[in-house]
């Protein structure tokens, strides 16, 4: 029995992101495809040295170990979900200030830049996958991972935000109209005290 893997518990009733994510899709993502993985997992790691270990530690051993793929995905995904509940807020969402605004006027110009680059790269991720609002050294950037790929396991960087474009995000509140979805989360909800908290981390 694993204790350390776990589905964390939402900052927020399943309703409350509404009209941009209904409640019924909360309960198929979270309830069913991030509570899957974390079952999937549990089952993958039992009795193997993996066993024990926090999910970061688990995602790292096997982020290059072609010969696990299935725990390095669901691992993977458990902290991709995690974080994404996080960064949705229904307090959230628009213009951020204080040092992340700052920051982000710095790295894209403006945050309408930022705010189109995001979209964009968001809505043009082929097939499923993450966008990401990113720290690094020299500054924040945008970037994408495909299926369960995740920033936490490359160097120098931290992730600060992020989408899920899995079809499973968005399908029934949208169907194809991923860009829609993708507008009404970062207009309404993406969470900037989350983002503030992580870049106050990376330092
Ligand atoms: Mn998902």
């Amino acid at each position: 029995m694993n204790n350390t893997i776990q589905l964390p518990d939402l900052q927020y009733e399943k309703s409350e992101l509404e009209p941009v994510i209904s409640a019924k899709t909360l309960e198929f993502h979270y309830g069913k495809h991030h509570a899957g993985y974390v079952t999937k997992l549990a089952k993958l790691i039992e009795g193997t040295d993996l066993e024990g270990e926090s999910l970061e530690d688990i995602i790292r051993k096997t982020a290059s170990d072609k010969t696990n793929v299935a725990t390095f995905n669901n691992a993977a995904q458990i902290w991709n979900h995690s974080f994404y509940w996080r960064s949705l807020s229904p307090k959230g969402g628009g213009k951020p200030s204080g040092a992340i605004a700052d920051l982000i006027d710095k790295s894209f110009g403006s945050y309408e830049k930022f705010r189109e680059a995001f979209a964009s790269a968001a809505a043009r991720q082929f097939g499923s996958g993450w966008a990401w609002l990113v720290k690094e050294a020299t500054g924040l950037r945008i970037l994408t991972t495909t299926n369960a790929e995740t920033p936490l396991v490359m160097p120098g960087v931290t992730a600060l935000l992020t989408i899920d474009v899995w079809e499973h995000a968005y399908y029934l509140d949208y169907q194809n109209l991923r860009r829609t979805y993708i507008d009404g989360v970062i207009d309404r909800l993406l969470n900037w005290e989350f983002a503030a908290r992580n870049l106050e981390n990376a330092r």
